[in-house]
C-alpha cells in the first residue's frame, strides 16, 4: 500500500492499539458438557503469562494480561505476593491487566451475589470485591471488571427491583472505595441479557450498565463483551451512545452466532467488528482527539475448547488489528460531504472501500517496525512452539500425577 495520509494515519493509529490478552484464554476449557484437554495448554498463573509473553512476542500488540481472581490466585484476601506476580509478568514481557472478581463460583451464590436475598451472600461478594480491587492495585493493574451470573431462573423467584437496588447500592460503593484505594483505576461493567440465569439477569444490557455507572461515579464506565447481545443486535450503536456519554470503558472482544459463544473475533461477523472502530474512530475524529484518545481498553474474552490456544490467541489479535486498521482508511470528509448531501450511497460506499482495502501490506509494514513478526500466526504454526510446549508440558503434568488444573472449574 502507497504511503498517503490514510495510511500514515493507520499506522501511528496502530501504535496505539492495543489488545489485551485472557489469562483464562491459555487453559484448558469446555462446556458444560465435558472438556477436551490439550497437552499445552496452561496449567497456572506463571504458563499463562508466559504464553500471553509469546503472543505479545509474535506481535508486538499485547503488554498487559487480564487476570480472574479465583482461577490465578490462591487466596484473593493474600496481596503478598503481588511483588512476585508483578516480576513474575515481567519476566515474560507483560504486565498484569484488568482484574476480575469472581461472583460465580461459590456455593453461598445460589441465588447470587451481590443481588442475592441473602446478606450474608451479599457481604461475602463486597469482600470478595475489596479484595479483588487491593489485589489490583497491588499487582499495577489498571481496572477491576466486574460481571456477575447475578440473576433468576423462573418468574417470581425474586424482586427485580430489588436486586437492582441491591446492586447500585453495592457498585456505588465498591466504585467509590476504589477513588480511594485504588486512584485512576477504571471500574469497568459488564452486562449479559442470559447464562447462567435464564429468566432475567441483573444487569441485561448496556442501559442498566450504564444506570448503575452513572450512579457510581466518573471512574465507572460500561464494558462491551461483543458476545452479550441477543441476536440482530446494532452493537455499534451501542458503542456510539456510549462514547457520546463519555461512559464507553472497554471491550471484551469474541464473535457469537447463537448465543456467549466465546467465538473468535470477526469468524462470524467481521464487519461488525469494522463497525464498532469505525464509530470509535469517528467518535474520535468529530472530538479532535488522536486515535487511542477515547481511552477505550480492547480485551479478549475467548476460551477456546477446540483450537490450539494460543493460535486461536494470535487469530483473534490479528484479526481485530486488521479490522482497526480499516476503519482507520474511512475518507471521514468525504463521508460527512455524502451525509450533508443524504447521498446514502456515496456515504455507504465510503465505508465500504475502507472495509475491502487490503490492509496486509500496512499491517506487515507496522509490524517490521516494531519487531513483531511479519505473519504472527503462520510463524507460531511453523515455529513448533505449541508442539514443543505441550510435550515439555504433558512430562510436568505426568510426573506431577496426571493432575491437570488452571482453566475454568
Ligand atoms: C461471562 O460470560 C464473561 O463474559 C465474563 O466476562 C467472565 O469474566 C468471562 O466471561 C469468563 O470467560
Ligand atoms: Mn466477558
Ligand atoms: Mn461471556
Amino acid at each position: 500500500m502507497p504511503s498517503t495520509p490514510a495510511h500514515d494515519r493507520a499506522l501511528s493509529a496502530l501504535d496505539r492499539f492495543r489488545v489485551e490478552l485472557p489469562s483464562w484464554g491459555f487453559a484448558d476449557t469446555g462446556t458444560r458438557f465435558g472438556k477436551f484437554f490439550q497437552d499445552a495448554a496452561a496449567s497456572n498463573l506463571e504458563e499463562k503469562l508466559h504464553d500471553a509473553g509469546h503472543v505479545h512476542q509474535l506481535t508486538a500488540a499485547c503488554p498487559t494480561v487480564a487476570v480472574h481472581v479465583l482461577w490465578d490466585f490462591d487466596d484473593a484476601s493474600d496481596t503478598s505476593s503481588a511483588e512476585k506476580t508483578k516480576k513474575m509478568a515481567a519476566d515474560h514481557g507483560v504486565s498484569i491487566g484488568s482484574v476480575n472478581p469472581n461472583l460465580f463460583q461459590d456455593q453461598e451464590y445460589r441465588h447470587g451475589s451481590l443481588c442475592s436475598p441473602d446478606a450474608s451472600a451479599r457481604e461475602r461478594a463486597m469482600t470478595h470485591c475489596r479484595e479483588s480491587i487491593a489485589l489490583g492495585a497491588a499487582v499495577g493493574s489498571k481496572s477491576l471488571a466486574m460481571w456477575m451470573a447475578d440473576g433468576t431462573n423462573y418468574p417470581g423467584q425474586d424482586s427485580i427491583r430489588r436486586r437492582f437496588g441491591a446492586l447500585k447500592e453495592a457498585y456505588v460503593q465498591l466504585a467509590s472505595h476504589m477513588r480511594d484505594a485504588w486512584p485512576g483505576a477504571t471500574f469497568l461493567a459488564e452486562y449479559k441479557p442470559f447464562e447462567p440465569a435464564f429468566y432475567q439477569t441483573d444487569i441485561p444490557d448496556w442501559g442498566a450498565s450504564l444506570l448503575l455507572c452513572q450512579a457510581a461515579g466518573d471512574n465507572a464506565k460500561v464494558l462491551v463483551d461483543t458476545g452479550h447481545h441477543l441476536p440482530g443486535c446494532n452493537i455499534e450503536q451501542i458503542v456510539a451512545l456510549l462514547l457520546a456519554e463519555g461512559r464507553l470503558g472497554g471491550f471484551h472482544f469474541n464473535d457469537r452466532k447463537y448465543a456467549d459463544d466465546d467465538l473468535t473475533l470477526g469468524s462470524i461477523d467481521p464487519y461488525a467488528v469494522f463497525r464498532i472502530f469505525h464509530e470509535i474512530a469517528s467518535f474520535e475524529h468529530d472530538t479532535g482527539l488522536a486515535p487511542g484518545g477515547a481511552g477505550v481498553d480492547y480485551m479478549i474474552d475467548q476460551s477456546h475448547n477446540l483450537k490450539p490456544k494460543l493460535e486461536a490467541m494470535v487469530q483473534t489479535v490479528c484479526e481485530a488489528q486488521k479490522q482497526f486498521a480499516k476503519a482507520q482508511l474511512v475518507d471521514r470528509a468525504k463521508l460527512a460531504e455524502f451525509q450533508g448531501a443524504g447521498d446514502l450511497v456515496g456515504a455507504e460506499t465510503v465505508l465500504k472501500e475502507a472495509y475491502e482495502a487490503d490492509v496486509s501490506g500496512l499491517l506487515a509494514e507496522w509490524r517490521r517496525a516494531h519487531g513483531a513478526a511479519e505473519d504472527p500466526l503462520a510463524t507460531l504454526r511453523s515455529s513448533g512452539v505449541i508442539e514443543q510446549l505441550g510435550k515439555e508440558r504433558a512430562a510436568a503434568r505426568e510426573a506431577a500425577g496426571g493432575q491437570r488444573g488452571g482453566g475454568y472449574a
